[in-house]
């Protein structure tokens, strides 16, 4: 089964109502492969998704960064996968590294959340990965088949989540995996899919690679054979976005 290549900009906590304009316009103006061949998604903090969805190219879509676990409600600060439904926002990371280590985030609750997600009809994009204590410690494999499984615990249809790979140590230190790398542990989740869920789905899921992804070195990652696209997060609020994109190619 084809898996159409997938290339996420995660913003992170970054940019001005002007900054935002800019990279939208910017992305408007790129010259880019068709839907058919990519399909992009852009996550701005919350509060600049109206604006984003507003002025965004149709053939893009929009994410926000995290959703609560469950039904709105007193929940101070939180937002709610329905406030993102009723907004026509139709994808949401979720299980970030900087939410699971700064907020304390547990496998557990990031699968609950997953789960959540998905039953109001959000896309998501699932991050796992390992910090560089527990590379180096041979624990890799380990790490990112306990975060896939707390998901797999709660989630019985995968067609709407994207699962994403993102080595601690690789995100924002200029540090990407190697190609190699990265093809290693993508190909060992799609075994985990396979082995644990079923065949259709290990061939279907999109497993992508984030972490300090720029214009030179996306072409050789995006080559392998099981990095079905990208998550960005510096690069994305920069041109050499529309280059990553391209590399669909
Ligand atoms: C990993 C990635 C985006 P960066 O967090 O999710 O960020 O490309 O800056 O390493």
């Amino acid at each position: 089964m084809g898996r159409k290549f997938f290339v996420g900009g995660n913003w992170k906590c970054n940019g001005t109502n002007e900054e935002v304009k800019k990279i939208i316009s910017t992305l408007n103006a790129g010259d880019v492969p068709s839907q058919d061949v990519v399909e992009v998604v852009v996550s701005p903090p919350f509060v600049f998704l109206p604006l984003t969805k507003g002025s965004l190219r149709s053939d893009f879509h929009v994410a926000a960064q995290n959703c609560w676990i469950k039904k709105g409600g007193a929940y101070t600060g939180e937002i709610s996968a329905e406030m993102l439904v009723n907004l026509d926002i139709p994808w949401v990371i979720l299980g970030h590294s900087e939410r699971r280590l700064i907020l304390g985030e547990s496998n557990e609750f990031v699968g609950d959340k997953v789960a959540y997600a998905l039953s109001q009809g959000l896309k998501v994009i699932a991050c796992v990965g390992e910090t560089l204590e527990q590379r180096e410690s041979g624990s890799t494999l380990e790490v990112v088949a306990a975060q896939t499984k707390a998901i797999a615990d709660r989630v019985s249809d995968w067609t709407n989540v994207v699962v994403a790979y993102e080595p601690v140590w690789a995100i924002g230190t200029g540090k990407v995996a190697t190609p190699a790398q990265a093809q290693e542990v993508h190909a060992e989740l799609r075994k985990w899919l396979h082995a644990n869920i079923s065949p259709e789905v290990a061939a279907s899921t999109r497993i992508i690679y984030g972490g300090s992804v720029n214009g030179a070195n996306c072409k050789e990652l995006a080559a392998q054979a099981d990095v079905d696209g990208f998550l960005v997060g510096g690069a994305s609020l920069k041109p050499e976005f529309i280059d990553i994109i391209k590399s669909a190619e």
